[in-house]
């Protein structure tokens, strides 16, 4: 049987996840919920990064603990996952002590193996990236360095610290970068292996003083030192599935891992993640999939721009999750940034969701309700509709392998249109036996759920409850497997919204915008 590891960037609980961490998460799980589909063995992991300056700063100001804070944390942000209806099979913690065990031990193996060393550190640091900036990297504002991402002034800081030897990764990095196809789309990995030839790769501190940052794992053999929060943090993808705990487990998950990040941590998912896990002996993931930007008047969406679309908003907007797991998806970008606004979010919501599915769906079973008592049995399929469906369903599967999802669901939106036009075409209602029409549109209608249902999984599994089909894999499907339809209520599964209500209300843009 074939696996998959999915996994997400662990997220920084300092403040509720917004759509940016949505758009991530969402993805990862239409990835997870379309491989368990095709009857893969699917282990999908999401969590929360809960060590370092920028958490032990956010307690402090609460007046909590740090523990207790990310404790608290941490239930909100699976109440936010189950909103949005992420089928995640494990929520992983860098407080959890295996965790901590794992860290512990990796730092201390590669002090024994001349990897780690101490010695002196100064330079521009950013507390929301939790790294250092070089000359040439961040960017001045009023002759002042500021972070590139956060638009802040970085602090200078002068310390002793303990440095992972990066710089003795370089050709292994280039030869990774350019000769697989780990890192997708590959303009990311062309991105970083032009920045590795161009600036060489310099060794990076992976500890702090324990004066300065308290919250982190202990430097096993110096309690002066914690260890810096992305040491820790990249090794949650190995600790999380057994690495140094459960070798069986390690072993068939590990080649299998998929990785999905915003181009925020690109650097650190390759070069850093890379290389630490060459050093540890252990081969380089499968693959890293690299998504782009979700943008809010001109910015990317984030805490510190003040421009944070919350999740709550969509969820209510959009019926649930399901419409706002689609919308999200629809908008998904691995190259380009993509500006959100409500408008645009509202038209692909009501096109896409209220009318061409959730209509087709309520017209097909009101109208086999009323004319055969929602019982339609097998007949022959329309020549034109099997042919849309099986071509349709097959470029719908090409594009899920290469997780293009945005582009699957224009496949899926294809069929929709198809079957919409189809309707008016034969007029099942002038008919008085409709059973081969209304066959042919179920046939249709079972096609669609089945490829919507990674990115809309209530209303494909109402669906196929009301109506009386199984959501079988896509590899299974054929045209003409259903015997009888039992077609028991017609639900409307998506009401359309309003356009213009917003404004209405005085509020022309989603809170926080
Ligand atoms: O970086 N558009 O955590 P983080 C698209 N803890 N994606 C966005 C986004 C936006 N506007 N805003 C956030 C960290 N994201 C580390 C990761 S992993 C070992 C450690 C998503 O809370 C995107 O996936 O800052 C981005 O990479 C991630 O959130 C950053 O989350």
């Amino acid at each position: 049987m074939s696996v998959i590891y999915i996994t997400t960037p662990i997220y920084y609980p300092n403040a509720p996840p917004h759509i940016g961490h949505a758009y991530t998460t969402v993805f990862a799980d239409v990835i997870a919920r379309y491989n368990r589909l095709m009857k893969r063995k699917v282990f999908f992991m999401t969590g929360n990064d809960e060590h370092g300056l920028k958490i032990q700063r956010v307690a402090e100001k609460e007046g909590v603990s740090p523990k207790d804070f990310v404790d608290k944390m941490a239930g909100v942000y699976r109440q936010y996952w189950q909103a949005l209806n992420i089928s995640y099979d494990y929520f992983i913690r860098t407080t959890d002590s295996y965790h901590e065990k794992v860290v512990s031990e990796s730092f201390k193996r590669l002090y024994e193996k001349g990897l780690i060393y101490k010695a002196k550190y100064a330079g521009w640091y950013c507390v929301d990236c939790e790294r250092y900036y070089s000359p040439g990297e961040y960017i001045e504002v009023e002759g002042k360095p500021y972070c590139p991402i956060h638009n802040k002034p970085l602090e200078w800081l002068e310390e002793e610290t303990y440095y992972f030897k990066l710089s003795e990764f370089k050709d292994y990095i280039v030869k990774l970068l350019s000769e697989t196809k780990i890192v997708h789309p590959e303009s990311y990995a062309r991105e970083v292996l032009s920045r590795v030839q161009a600036e060489g790769l310099k060794d990076v501190s992976v500890a702090r003083p324990r004066e300065r940052v308290s919250w982190g794992i202990p430097v096993p053999f110096d309690p002066n030192y914690t260890i810096y929060v992305w040491f820790d943090a990249l090794l949650n993808y190995v600790s999380g599935i057994g690495y140094l705990t459960d070798e069986s487990r390690f072993n068939e998950y590990w080649p299998n891992v998929v990785h999905v990040i915003g181009k925020d941590i690109l650097w650190f998912h390759t070069v850093v993640w890379f290389s630490l896990l060459k050093a540890l002996d252990i081969p380089p993931p499968k693959r890293v999939i690299v998504h782009s930007f979700l943008i809010n008047r001109g910015l990317k969406i984030g805490k510190s721009a003040g421009n944070v679309i919350p999740i709550e908003f969509l969820v209510e907007r959009y019926n649930g999750s399901d419409g706002a797991r689609y919308v999200l998806m629809k908008l998904f970008n691995l190259d380009k940034d993509v500006e959100v606004t409500v408008e645009l979010m509202d038209s692909i919501y009501n096109s896409e969701l209220a009318d061409t599915y959730g209509n087709l769906v309520r017209r097909v079973g009101v109208l086999a309700l009323k004319k055969v008592r929602g019982k339609v049995y097998r007949r022959d399929v329309d020549k034109k509709i099997e042919e849309s469906i099986t071509s349709l369903l097959n470029k719908y599967v090409e594009d899920m392998e290469a997780m293009e999802v945005s582009k699957a669901l224009s496949e899926a939106q294809e069929l929709g249109k198809i079957l919409n036009t189809y309707v008016n075409e034969v007029k099942p209602w002038e008919r008085p036996d409709p059973s081969k029409e209304l066959y042919s549109l179920l046939e249709g209608i079972r096609a669609l759920s089945i490829m919507l249902s990674p990115v809309t999984p209530r209303a494909s599994s109402i669906i196929s409850e009301n109506f009386g089909f199984p959501l079988t894999s896509p590899a299974e499907f054929r045209v003409g497997q259903i015997e009888r339809y039992n077609i028991v209520d017609a639900p409307v599964l998506f009401k359309k919204v309003q356009a213009g209500r917003e404004k209405a209300g005085g509020q022309e843009n989603p809170p926080g915008s």
